[in-house]
């Protein structure tokens, strides 16, 4: 073993000429520089330049060049800088957030290439038929698209709306006869990124709007795809295919690759949508969970403000990290966060043992398998290879089994490594030549996997425990995996998915995120078609993530917006959240994937519930002043608040993160109810939206101790009566302590309106 001291001597200098050199090597940074200057944009880019010759030395000339210029909602650029040079433009004047770029991940976890399927969407029908009175455009910024997808068809689609200001750039596989009244436009960018190091790295490029990770497709089908008849999964998840808006438009912005996608460019995508007058941005990507630090150093976050203050709604995924607590991103109060849940359909892959007995488990393979022929089956433990840890091939771990005694065999194995994915197991099996592969897995990470060609299945530890007792007090034991089939679901749906990230939020805890949950585990929606040899190809596949919730609550979005054209993004978000619903199709309330009841730290406020999020009756506008609100509240300086909204905004006197709870959001989170002292008292105002005349009661459920009083207790909506404020105060001396959660629901006449709360006893 290496002394201490031998290890000082191998570290310490490396570490030293590492820090001395790393800082004058040029990284890509993004200059933020608050709302967009009125200037035209060579004024604005000869501007930036002129910015970065004050930093740049003159020997090093040749990077003061602009990677990406941001000068339609908001102020920036991108650039190669040194840590001195990027240090020393923190400090200028203009500027108001300086960081590296990053890569942000796709929210289907590639790991998993997960499956299931809805071909029915919850919400959809009859009324989703519904003559738009508006045009809605809706902005996805992703992976590129496969134009000629069936759900991109535009027949029946009247004139592009004039507004529209986008292009359909032109690629080698991408002309501009690609676009059409259903895909309106479609952008791609020369994407740049920085790797450690030296290097300025590409990534892979595809000078084309096409999707080549078969993401961009799947989202945007999921949110405004057209009706497709009898689309499916090679038979599976068998149905009408459509998005949940079918008559709004899309337009594509190309923003990541296999590789990711970087911040800066992701930032990029965001101005262009609006300024190309999108109507709403829906955005399946974001940062790890652990890299949040501050909303101004987050593209996410700062493209989605920009948005906002110029009236376009910004939809995003809640990120894939659950089910640990303070995994939720994207969850600014000015962007609509998104959990995932399943719906009610299982995909089943069933065991047959030699015994004659079967157990479900659960899968999509395109296994070649029959009842007829059984396989010897065996745990992984008892046929490892030589010198292998017995802990490594239970787990199937990579390079931990015999060949020889896995050739043929159905092998068995316990899903104890979470950093060894379902995929690479089932490689591990394949390349082995085994038969197929049993996993044996509590969660089963809340999605089945697509095994392709390879029959797989996944059991929980019951069943698991089952087939190895068999496996032992057998001398011969055999298997065969049968071929999926779909199921309808008898298990309770929807269910909080295992992988949705959970709230809080570790920005923000005095508002309630995520907001609200839509399915997100094994959606068939469109992709890039895949060739099976013999068959027609596949256009549709299953996929799970949060990036399958998004486009869902996306395309209602749009549904709502093409109906109400006037209401601001806020309005439509309100009359999602207070119509939303908190019980499953057993008639319970809604669970997670272990059966606990649901907190709205995983579901929001519940799964959506567009239909009647059409007739709220009341909504909960947040307003630009609110945000602005917000960030004083939560530490930014007035100086940046003003250049980030050109406004003369003054912060109230006294900010503090408390009086975040009283921004007019449609739920409530107080992250600090003090037990002793025990009052807090907040307050939101209600906007009608419904009927004239109609008196509305408040009603509180809370949990046991802790008192919850609104005033006024009722309010009736007279003309000339559009906006009422009400207080609500929460007592919490006899609560017990950690979060408390409820609901206060104003009813009145046909409507409605639950405001879901959180709040922190300590
Ligand atoms: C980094 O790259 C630049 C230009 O590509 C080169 O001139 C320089 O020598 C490199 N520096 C190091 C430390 O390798
Ligand atoms: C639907 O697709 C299945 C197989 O994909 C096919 O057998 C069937 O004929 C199709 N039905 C219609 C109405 O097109
Ligand atoms: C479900 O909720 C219970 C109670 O809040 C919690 O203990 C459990 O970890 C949750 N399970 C999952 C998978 O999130
Ligand atoms: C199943 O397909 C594989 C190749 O994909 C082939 O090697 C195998 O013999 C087939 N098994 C049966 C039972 O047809
Ligand atoms: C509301 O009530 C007022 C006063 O009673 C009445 O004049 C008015 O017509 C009513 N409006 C509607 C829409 O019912
Ligand atoms: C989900 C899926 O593709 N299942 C297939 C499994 O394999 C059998 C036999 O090839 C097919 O009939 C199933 O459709």
């Amino acid at each position: 073993m290496a002394s201490l001291l031998q290890l000082f001597s191998l570290f310490f200098p490396c570490l030293l000429i590492y820090t001395a050199s790393s800082n004058q090597i040029p990284k890509h940074y993004i200059v933020y520089m608050g709302s967009s200057s009125e200037v035209n944009d060579e004024a604005a880019e000869s501007d930036h330049l002129q910015l970065l010759s004050t930093v740049i030395p003159r020997q090093d000339s040749g990077r003061i060049s602009l990677i990406h210029h941001y000068n339609h909602a908001l102020r920036g650029f991108s650039a190669m800088l040194t840590e001195n040079e990027a240090s020393e433009l923190a400090g200028h004047d203009g500027v108001v957030s300086l960081f590296p770029d990053s890569v942000l991940q796709l929210h289907t976890t590639r790991s998993w290439d997960f499956l299931e399927g809805q071909s029915r969407p919850r919400f959809s029908h009859g009324s989703y038929q519904h003559k738009s009175s508006y045009d809605v455009i809706i902005g996805m910024i992703d992976g590129g698209i496969w134009p000629e997808s069936p759900s991109f068809r535009d027949e029946g689609m009247g004139e592009i709306p004039t507004r529209w200001k986008g292009v359909c750039m032109e690629g080698p596989d991408f002309k501009k006869s690609n676009c059409n009244r259903k895909l309106i436009g479609a952008r791609y960018y020369n994407v740049l990124h920085t790797s450690n190091g030296n290097k300025t790295t590409q990534m892979r490029v595809d000078k084309s709007p096409r999707d080549t990770v078969g993401h961009g497709t799947h989202t945007a089908s999921t949110a405004a795809g057209a009706q497709v008849d009898n689309a499916s999964y090679n038979g599976l998840a068998q149905g009408t295919a459509r998005g949940g808006s079918p008559n709004a438009r899309i337009a594509m912005y190309k923003a990541c690759s296999e590789d990711g996608c970087p911040s800066s460019t992701t930032l990029k995508a965001i101005d262009d949508a609006i300024k190309d007058g999108v109507d709403i941005i829906s955005i399946s990507i974001g940062m790890s969970s652990l890299l949040q630090s501050d909303y101004l150093k987050d593209p996410i976050a700062i493209g989605a403000f920009h948005a906002e203050q110029l009236g376009v709604m910004v939809v995003c995924s809640g990120g894939n990290e659950g089910p640990d607590p303070f995994t939720i991103i994207n969850a600014a109060p000015w962007i609509f966060t998104v959990a995932a849940s399943n719906i009610d359909r299982d995909f089943q892959s069933t065991v047959l043992l030699g015994n004659g007995r079967t157990f479900q488990g659960s899968a999509i393979n395109f296994s070649n398998l029959t009842r007829s022929e059984t396989y010897p089956l065996a745990y992984g433990k008892d046929i490892a290879a030589k010198f292998s840890p017995i802990s490594e091939a239970r787990s199937c771990y990579p390079g931990s089994l015999d060949p020889e005694r896995v050739k043929g065999k159905v092998i068995i194995c316990v899903d104890s490594f979470p950093i060894v994915s379902r995929e690479i197991k089932k490689l591990v099996a394949e390349d082995a030549q085994a038969k197929g592969l049993i996993l044996i897995n509590e969660n089963g990470k809340g999605a089945p996997f697509d095994s392709g060609a390879f029959p797989f299945t996944e059991v929980g530890s019951a069943t698991g425990y089952k087939i190895l007792k068999y496996i032992n007090s057998n001398k011969n034991p055999t298997a065969t995996i049968l071929p999926t089939a779909d199921v309808p679901r008898h298990r309770p749906a929807p269910v909080v998915a295992y992988f949705s990230s959970r709230g809080p939020s570790v920005l923000a805890e005095n508002i309630l995120k995520p907001d609200i949950m839509a399915p997100g585990v094994a959606i068939l929606a469109a992709v890039i078609p895949k060739v099976v040899q013999g068959k027609k190809p596949l256009e549709y596949a299953i996929k799970s993530g949060t990036s399958m919730a998004c486009p869902h609550i996306t395309g209602a979005s749009a549904f709502i917006k093409s109906v109400h054209p006037k209401w601001t993004s806020s309005m439509i978000r309100s009359a999602l959240m207070t119509t939303a619903t908190v019980y499953d199709n057993m008639g319970k309330p809604l669970t997670n994937s272990s059966g606990s009841f649901a907190t709205p730290h995983e579901t929001g406020v519940g799964e959506i519930s567009p239909l009647k999020a059409l007739n709220p009756g009341l909504v909960f506008e947040t307003t630009s002043e609110d945000y602005l609100k917000f960030l004083c509240y939560s530490g930014s300086s007035e100086k940046t608040i003003r250049s980030m909204a050109k406004t003369n905004f003054k912060c109230p006197r006294k900010s503090s993160d408390n009086l975040i709870s009283s921004i007019n959001y449609p739920s409530i989170s107080i992250s600090r109810l003090d037990k002793t002292r025990g009052f807090r008292t907040i307050t939101r105002s209600v906007t009608n939206v419904g009927l004239l005349n109609v008196t509305y009661t408040a009603t509180a459920q809370a949990p046991l101790g802790l008192k919850v009083k609104v005033l006024p207790k009722t309010i009736t909506f007279v003309e000339n009566v559009r906006r009422v404020p009400f207080r609500v105060s929460f007592d919490g001396r006899g609560a017990s302590t950690g979060y408390n959660f409820g609901s206060l629901t104003w009813s009145g006449g046909p409507y409605s309106v639950r405001m879901v709360f959180a709040v922190n006893v300590k």
